[in-house]
C-alpha cells in the first residue's frame, strides 16, 4: 500500500493498535518485515509505553543490519538497540531523588483530590520515572483490546462525570495541576482511558532521542515515516501518538492506521486499517528498496538550493552551483542529458594537463552521469541540492509521467559515485557504461569506470549506476586498479554507499555548525558557501586547491593565494587534516620553490603566483581583455606576496589545530625558506632601512610598485616568526641567522604614519588622485573597465582589500588602533573589483564594532556566485569568497581567534540577527560558541581556554558556560 510516493530512510511506529492488534498477538508479520527493512538498511523503530519484556517478547527480531532497530520504552525513559544478540539498553532518563519525591508527592496529591470526588483511585505501577493511577478498578479494563477503547473510553467518562469530573481531559488536567503544586513544571501527564499517568518522559522524548540519532547520520526528518494508530485526540486528551509529532519531525510524514473517532490532527494522514494496514506501507517500502526507486531528499528549507525551471542562460551558472564533489573528484550538476545549453565535467584535483602545449589545465575526465533522457517540454522542472547530506535530487515533470533522477559523490569513499533514476521507460534510458579506462595527465592521470544496471516495470524504467574514479598525481592509475575492489563495492550496493556518504556529511557539518537566527537567507548562503568549501578539498595526501575548486575550469584550476587566505582558515578551524592537506601541496613543491628563488639569484623559496602540478610559475603572461586586445598580466612576475601567504597558513593551521609537531618538521621549513627568501630579496637603503621594490600587492590596478605595505608586513611578520620557531626548538637555525632574520624584520619600512594612524598602500599612493569610487559606481565594479586602466593607475581606487588585509590577517603585527583609520581610509576607495574583497571588509566592520554597517557587504558577498553578481560563476565557484565569508562571520561578528593562551572570542552581532552559534575545532576540541545580543554560549567536547571580550582565560568543558553581558564586559552566570 502506498501513502506517499517516498522511499524513507527510517521508520518510527507505536506498537499497541499499530504493530499488532494487541499484546497476545502474533507479531510474526511485523517482525519478518523489521529483519526485511534492516537487511535493506532502513532504520526502525518502535514505541511503546510498556517495557522491553513486553515488546521485545512479542517482536522478537534478531536484524542483521546495516539499518538499526530501536526499542523506545517506557513511555519515553529508555531507548534499547536491537540486534542478533537482543537488545541492549543504550540510554535512560531515570528520576533524581529529587524529582522521585516530586513524583510520589503528585500521585498522592492526584490520588487525594479524585477520591475527594469519591472516584476510587489507586497508584497501581511506579517505574523509572513515572506513576500510574487507575482510574476505574482492575481486573475489569486490565489490557483491553484496541477494538474496545471507544467502549471503554464512553464507561470511563460516564463513571468520571457521576463524580463531577467532565471528562478524561479534567482528570489529566487535575493531575497536572497536583504535579505543577509538587514542583514538576515540565511533568508529561497521559491517559490511555484507564489510567492516568504522570512522568517525566512521554513518547516525545522516544521521537527526539531517534530523530537526533538519524540526524548525526544525515537522515533527516523528511526521511522519516512516524505511524501510529492515535493521533487524534480522545475525551479531549491529546492522542498518544501525537506526543511523537515535535517540532523536529516537522517534515516527517505521518501516518495512522488507528480508528482515530474525533479525526487526526493537521497533517497527519488517516488510512485506517490497523496493523494489517501498517505492515502494507512495510511491504511497500520494501518494494521500493527492490526495485531501487529514486531515494529521497529532506527538504529542509534552511538545508536545501531549490533550482526551479529551466532558463538556458543561466544553466552554466547553475551547473556551477549544483556541483557534487568529494574533495577529490568534482562533477559540476549538468543535467544527465547534457544539451546545448550546458558544460558538463568531472575534473581530479591535482590532475592537470596540457597537450597543446599551453598552461597546464585541470584534465576534464570522462563523465559518469550521463543518461539518455527524451522528454517532450516539461511542464516542471526543479533541482534541489540538499547541503546536509551532498545529494542532488532533480524532478521533471511533462506529459508522458515524471522522471526522477538522484547523485551524490561519496565523500566517505572518495571516487565513488552513485545516480539513480527512473520514469516513463520511453523517456529514459541508460547510456552504454563507461568501459573501465585511464588517462593520462601531464604526470599520473585518473582512470575509471561504471557499472549500471537498468529495469523496466510496468512501462516505468529504473537505473542505477556505480562509478569509480581513481587519481594519482605522480603515477597513471590502471584500468586494473579502477576494476579491482569494484565488484565489492556493487556488493555492498547503492543504499550502503548512500548512507556512509549522508554519515560522513552530517559527521563534517558537526565540527562546523552555522546558524544565523533572525537571517535564513544569509545562513543558507553561508552554509551553500561551507558545503563547497568542504567538498572541494582533499583530506588526505596533498590537496592542490584551485581558485574555484572542483567545479569549473576558471583560471585553469590554478592554486593562487586564494587557496591558503582563504579557503585554509575554514578548514584549519573546522577538518584540520584537510588544511594540513593543503599545506603538504606546498610542502611537496617547496623544492620547486627554491629552485625559483635561485633562479632569481635569491636565496630560500619564493612560491608562484599560480601553481599547479609541479610548482612552477603557471601564470598567464597575457590575455585577452573585455575588448578582445590582449594585455599583459604582471601578477606572477610581481605578486611575490603569495611567498609570506604561505607563511602565514602554516602557522594559522597550526594555531588552531594545535599540530606543534607540524611547527617543528615541515612547517618550520616552509617558514623559514620563505624567510630566507625575504633576507635576500630586500634591498637595504644608506640608511639602514629596508624595502621591497618592484612588487604587487593584493590591489591589482597598480603595478609594479615600491613598498607595499601589505607585502612588506606580511615578510616582517614571515621573517619574525621564522625567528621565533628557530628559537623555540632550541635554536635551529644558526644564531646569526636568527638574528639577522630579526634586523632585517625590523628595518623593513611599512608606510605607517603615527599621526594618522594610516598605512601608506605603497610608497606615493598618498600623492595620486583622490578618488572615491562610490562617486562612480556602487561597488562591486570593476574600475579598471569602468574608468581604465590608467586613470585607476594614477587614483586611489583600489581593487580589493590591501592594506586591510593586514588588519585581517595579523593583526598583533600592525600598529595598535590603525583599523579604524585605516578602515575609513580605504573603505570608501575599495571598488571590490575582485570578488575576494567584501567579506573581507565586513568581517573588519564587525571587528571594529560596526556590525551593521558590515551587513551589506556581506550580503554582497553571500550572493557572488548564487546570484553571479560578476557574471563569472559560470565558470565555476568562488571558494575565495566562500571562506572569506566564514572568516566574516567567525573573525569578524563572532570575534573568534585561535591564540597562544586559548580561543579568543568578541562577538559583534548586527540588530537583524538574534543569534550567531558556530561550531569549531580548536586545539583537537570541539567548541560551540552561540552568541546572542546579550549573552554567550560557549561549550567544547574536553575542556579548553576560552577568553571573552578581552577577559582573562576560562576554562570551557562539555557543560555549557554562559556569560551575560554587564556594561562593557561579560559576567559569568553559570559556574
Ligand atoms: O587571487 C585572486 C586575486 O586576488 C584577484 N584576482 C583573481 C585571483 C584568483 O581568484
Amino acid at each position: 500500500m502506498t501513502v506517499a510516493d517516498r522511499t524513507f530512510e527510517a521508520i518510527i511506529f507505536d506498537w499497541d493498535g499499530t504493530a499488532v492488534p494487541d499484546r497476545a498477538a502474533d507479531a510474526e508479520p511485523v517482525r519478518s518485515r523489521v529483519e526485511a527493512l534492516s537487511q535493506a538498511g532502513v532504520d526502525v523503530a518502535v514505541v511503546s509505553g510498556t517495557h522491553v519484556s513486553n515488546i521485545d517478547g512479542q517482536l522478537r527480531a534478531r536484524p542483521a543490519g546495516p539499518g538499526r532497530l530501536y526499542l523506545c520504552l517506557n513511555r519515553g525513559s529508555e531507548v534499547f538497540a536491537v540486534d542478533e544478540q537482543g537488545p541492549q539498553l543504550v540510554w535512560r532518563r531515570t528520576a533524581t531523588p529529587e524529582e522521585d519525591a516530586r513524583l510520589d508527592r503528585a500521585a498522592a496529591l492526584t490520588i487525594a483530590r479524585l477520591a475527594a470526588t469519591g472516584l476510587m483511585a489507586v497508584l497501581v505501577s511506579q517505574r523509572l520515572n513515572r506513576r500510574k493511577i487507575d482510574l476505574i478498578p482492575e481486573p475489569e479494563w486490565a489490557d483491553p483490546p484496541k477494538a474496545r477503547l471507544a467502549e471503554l473510553l464512553d464507561a470511563v467518562t460516564e463513571r468520571l462525570r457521576s463524580h463531577n469530573i467532565p471528562n478524561l481531559g479534567a482528570a489529566v488536567e487535575l493531575a497536572r495541576d497536583a504535579a505543577r503544586e509538587a514542583g514538576l513544571d515540565d511533568a508529561r501527564v497521559t491517559s490511555d482511558a484507564k489510567h492516568v499517568e504522570i512522568g517525566l518522559t512521554d513518547k516525545s522524548d522516544s521521537a527526539r532521542w531517534v530523530l537526533d540519532d538519524l540526524w548525526r547520520r544525515g537522515i533527516g526528518p523528511g526521511l522519516v515515516l512516524i505511524a501510529g494508530d492515535e493521533f487524534g485526540s480522545m475525551g479531549g486528551v491529546t492522542g498518544s501518538d501525537a506526543w511523537m509529532l515535535i517540532p523536529e519531525a516537522s517534515r516527517s510524514f505521518a501516518v495512522s492506521v488507528g480508528q482515530e473517532p474525533e479525526g487526526v490532527p493537521p497533517g497527519v494522514l488517516h488510512v485506517s486499517g490497523g496493523p494489517a494496514v501498517f505492515v502494507a506501507l512495510l511491504d511497500d517500502q520494501l518494494s521500493r528498496r527492490e526495485c531501487k526507486r529514486v531515494p529521497a531528499v529532506d527538504e529542509d528549507p534552511a538545508w536545501t538550493l531549490a533550482i526551479d525551471g529551466e532558463v538556458p542562460e543561466l544553466e552554466r551558472v547553475h551547473e556551477s552551483l549544483l556541483t557534487l564533489a568529494d574533495g577529490n573528484f568534482g562533477t559540476r550538476g549538468s543535467r544527465e542529458e547534457d544539451g546545448e545549453a550546458s558544460d558538463p565535467l568531472v575534473v581530479a584535483q591535482g590532475i592537470y594537463s596540457n597537450p597543446t602545449g599551453g598552461l597546464p589545465a585541470l584534465l576534464p575526465a570522462p563523465s559518469w552521469s550521463d543518461l539518455t533522457i527524451e522528454m517532450a517540454q516539461p511542464v516542471k522542472q526543479r533541482r534541489v541540492l540538499d547541503l546536509r547530506t551532498g545529494v542532488l535530487l532533480r524532478e521533471s515533470a511533462s506529459a508522458a509521467g515524471s522522471l526522477r533522477t538522484f547523485r551524490f559523490s561519496s565523500l566517505a569513499n572518495p571516487g565513488v559515485m552513485g545516480l539513480r533514476a527512473e520514469g516513463p521507460a520511453e523517456t529514459l534510458d541508460a547510456k552504454p557504461d563507461l568501459a573501465p579506462l585511464s588517462i593520462a595527465a601531464n604526470s599520473g592521470g585518473i582512470a575509471a569506470a561504471t557499472w549500471t544496471t537498468s529495469r523496466t516495470l510496468d512501462s516505468r524504467s529504473t537505473v542505477e549506476r556505480l562509478a569509480r574514479y581513481l587519481a594519482n598525481p605522480h603515477q597513471l592509475p590502471t584500468v586494473e586498479e579502477v576494476v579491482h575492489g569494484s565488484q565489492g563495492l556493487r556488493e555492498r550496493g547503492f543504499d550502503r554507499i548512500l548512507a556512509a556518504h549522508r554519515a560522513a556529511w552530517a559527521s563534517r557539518w558537526a565540527d562546523a555548525q552555522i546558524s544565523i537566527e533572525g537571517d535564513p537567507e544569509a545562513q543558507l548562503a553561508a552554509r551553500f558557501g561551507l558545503f563547497h568549501l568542504m567538498a572541494s578539498v582533499a583530506d588526505i595526501g596533498e590537496a592542490a586547491v584551485g581558485a574555484r575548486g572542483l567545479s569549473g575550469l576558471a583560471y585553469l584550476g590554478h592554486v593562487f593565494w586564494d587557496a591558503e587566505v582563504f579557503v585554509l582558515p575554514v578548514l584549519a578551524a573546522t577538518h584540520p587534516t584537510a588544511a594540513r592537506a593543503m599545506l603538504e601541496y606546498r610542502i611537496r613543491r617547496l623544492p620547486a620553490a627554491q629552485a625559483a628563488a635561485a633562479a632569481s639569484g635569491l636565496c630560500g623559496a619564493r612560491f608562484p603566483w599560480e601553481s599547479a602540478g609541479d610548482g612552477t610559475d603557471v601564470t598567464p603572461r597575457s590575455a585577452r581583455n573585455h575588448d578582445g586586445l590582449l594585455v599583459a598580466i604582471p601578477t606572477g612576475e610581481y605578486e611575490e606576496h603569495i611567498t609570506a601567504d604561505v607563511a602565514w597558513a602554516a602557522w594559522h593551521y597550526a594555531q588552531w589545530s594545535g599540530d606543534s609537531q607540524f611547527l617543528s618538521g615541515p612547517g618550520r621549513s616552509l617558514i623559514a625558506e620563505t624567510a630566507r627568501y625575504w633576507t635576500s630579496r630586500v634591498r637595504h637603503d644608506s640608511s639602514g632601512s629596508a624595502h621591497l621594490d618592484g612588487v604587487e600587492g593584493p590591489d591589482e590596478y597598480h603595478v609594479p610598485v615600491d613598498d607595499n605595505a601589505f607585502t612588506n608586513v606580511m615578510a616582517r611578520w614571515n621573517l619574525r616568526r621564522a625567528a621565533e620557531l628557530a628559537m623555540r626548538d632550541g635554536q635551529a637555525a644558526p644564531g646569526e641567522e636568527i638574528a639577522s632574520w630579526r634586523k632585517i624584520a625590523d628595518a623593513l619600512v611599512d608606510g605607517y604614519d603615527p599621526t594618522t594612524g594610516r598605512y601608506e598602500q605603497f610608497a606615493g599612493f598618498f600623492k595620486l588622485e583622490p578618488l572615491v569610487i562610490a562617486d562612480f559606481a556602487p561597488p562591486p565594479v570593476a574600475a579598471d573597465v569602468l574608468l581604465g586602466p590608467g586613470r585607476v593607475a594614477g587614483a586611489q581606487i583600489i581593487k580589493q582589500a590591501d592594506v586591510l588585509m593586514l588588519h585581517h590577517l595579523i593583526p598583533d603585527e600592525v600598529a595598535p588602533g590603525s583599523l579604524l583609520p585605516n578602515l575609513s581610509f580605504y573603505g570608501p576607495r575599495t571598488a571590490h573589483g575582485s570578488s575576494l574583497s567584501p567579506a573581507i571588509q565586513a568581517g573588519l566592520l564587525a571587528r571594529a564594532g560596526q556590525p551593521d554597517d558590515a551587513l551589506p557587504l556581506l550580503r554582497l558577498a553571500l550572493r557572488i556566485d548564487l546570484d553571479d553578481l560578476t557574471g563569472s560563476t559560470a565558470g565555476g565557484l568562488h571558494l575565495a569568497t566562500f571562506g572569506g565569508v566564514w572568516q566574516a562571520l567567525a573573525y569578524g561578528f563572532l570575534g573568534l581567534w585561535p591564540a597562544a593562551n586559548g580561543l579568543t572570542i568578541h562577538p559583534q552581532l548586527p540588530g537583524e540577527w538574534t543569534a550567531l552559534e558556530m561550531t569549531v575545532r580548536f586545539a583537537g576540541q570541539r567548541v560551540s560558541v552561540r552568541a546572542e545580543p546579550d549573552a554567550v554560549t560557549i561549550c567544547a567536547g574536553a575542556p579548553v581556554p576560552v577568553c571573552l571580550g578581552g577577559g582573562s582565560a576560562v576554562e570551557v568543558g562539555p557543560a555549557p558556560v554562559q556569560f551575560k553581558r554587564k556594561a562593557d564586559a561579560w559576567e559569568r552566570v553559570t559556574p
